[in-house]
């Protein structure tokens, strides 16, 4: 009888815990990439409590992801990323009635990203951008006696970077992006599964790792920011907020963001459900919000990155929709490139190199 008592205790304990889990959303981002103002609006407004969690490399959240059972509801890979996880059942398909804002999203990017998903049935652009350098202005006028950086030469011509090994390097751990940099500035397409070309972009990427301070994806910002480091292959956005930090600190340190002339990768980050989300339907919820242009427009204004949402724009600051770094010009956009996912063999030479190039042996 004690026994069938506790077993009812407990049975209500666990009901009530569902209860209480069924107000809840998980939500894996990126670093630096909302205005956490949002997060607590929405639950004001939907008592949805959500809990963020961030990353900062696709590799993570990948490895995560393939574990499976991340108790995730929300998760945002970049599209090459995220196309191979579809392939192999890692999110469940969109209910699109369930979406009241989709009609908010733009076209123009929905194309692109249909590329990675086609018909965009299983995720939502949250934002995109490019990946460039990032620069301290002083430091590059007193090495190179230019105001701003046009070519990837300065990180990818050993002699050029030695220049700026004193006052601090930092390239993005990302191999699946620096490659792709690598195999642009040589010549090649960057978007090549050809071993051999593979080989020459690390054999490059080895050339400049003396100079290298850091390979790191978002303890870049502060360093840029507080003049630790005076060149940065990094995300437009996160420079973007590297110049303002700086501005904020009034410490005379002068941060710009350069699209070299030989182009840059152009990269796409969505929003996806996994297929074993507990709160599938908070999930749905979430992405909605933020798919309202009100909530969208204060993201971008608050990180910098341009979004795949076409109602939002109206609302984006002037130095937002105005900055061709944030929102690229077409000639820009021209010299843009998007690289599709490494298969297994290829992906196993990608990261054989990046850990030679990282630890240099
Ligand atoms: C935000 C970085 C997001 C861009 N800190 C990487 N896809």
């Amino acid at each position: 009888m004690f026994r069938i008592l506790m077993g009812a205790a407990a049975l209500a304990l666990a009901g009530g815990a569902a209860a209480a889990q069924d107000k809840v959303v998980n939500v894996y981002n990126w670093s630096d990439y909302i205005d956490e103002e949002i997060l607590a609006e929405f639950e004001a407004e939907t008592g949805i409590k959500v809990v963020y969690d961030v990353f900062d490399s696709n590799d993570i959240l990948e490895t995560k992801l393939l574990a499976g059972a991340s108790g995730y509801d929300v998760v945002v890979p970049s599209g090459g990323f995220l196309q191979r996880q579809i392939q192999v059942g890692v999110f469940q398909k969109l209910d699109k009635s369930k979406l009241s804002n989709i009609g908010n999203m733009w076209d123009a990017i929905a194309k692109r990203t249909s590329l990675y998903d086609p018909g965009n049935e299983y995720s939502i652009n949250y934002m995109w951008g490019t990946t460039g350098i990032g620069y301290n202005v002083d430091s590059v006028k007193a090495r190179l006696g230019t105001d701003s950086i046009d070519s990837w030469s300065v990180v990818f011509d050993p002699a050029t970077l030695a220049k700026f090994a004193d006052c601090g390097v930092h390239i993005l751990d990302a191999a699946d992006e620096m490659i792709p940099a690598a195999l642009n500035y040589l010549g090649h397409d960057p978007n090549s599964k050809d071993k051999a070309l593979i080989e020459e972009a690390g054999a490059l990427l080895e050339s400049i790792r003396p100079h290298v301070t850091s390979f790191n994806s978002s303890a870049y910002i502060n360093a840029l920011a507080d003049g630790d480091a005076c060149l940065a292959v990094g995300w437009s956005g996160d420079v973007l907020q590297a110049r303002d930090r700086a501005a904020e600190a009034n410490n005379n340190v002068n941060v710009e963001y350069a699209i070299p002339r030989e182009g840059a990768l152009m990269w796409f980050d969505q929003m996806a459900i996994p297929a074993d989300a507990p709160h599938p339907e908070n999930a749905l919820t979430f992405i909605d919000y933020i798919m309202r242009p009100d909530v969208m427009a204060k993201a971008s204004n608050y990180v910098y990155y341009a979004n795949g949402n076409l109602a939002s724009q109206p609302l984006l600051a002037e130095d937002v929709i105005g900055d061709p770094a944030i929102y690229p010009d077409e000639e820009t956009v021209g010299k843009l490139y998007v690289v599709l996912p490494y298969g297994p063999g290829e992906q196993r030479l990608v990261t054989r190199l990046w850990t030679r190039i990282k630890t240099g042996s």
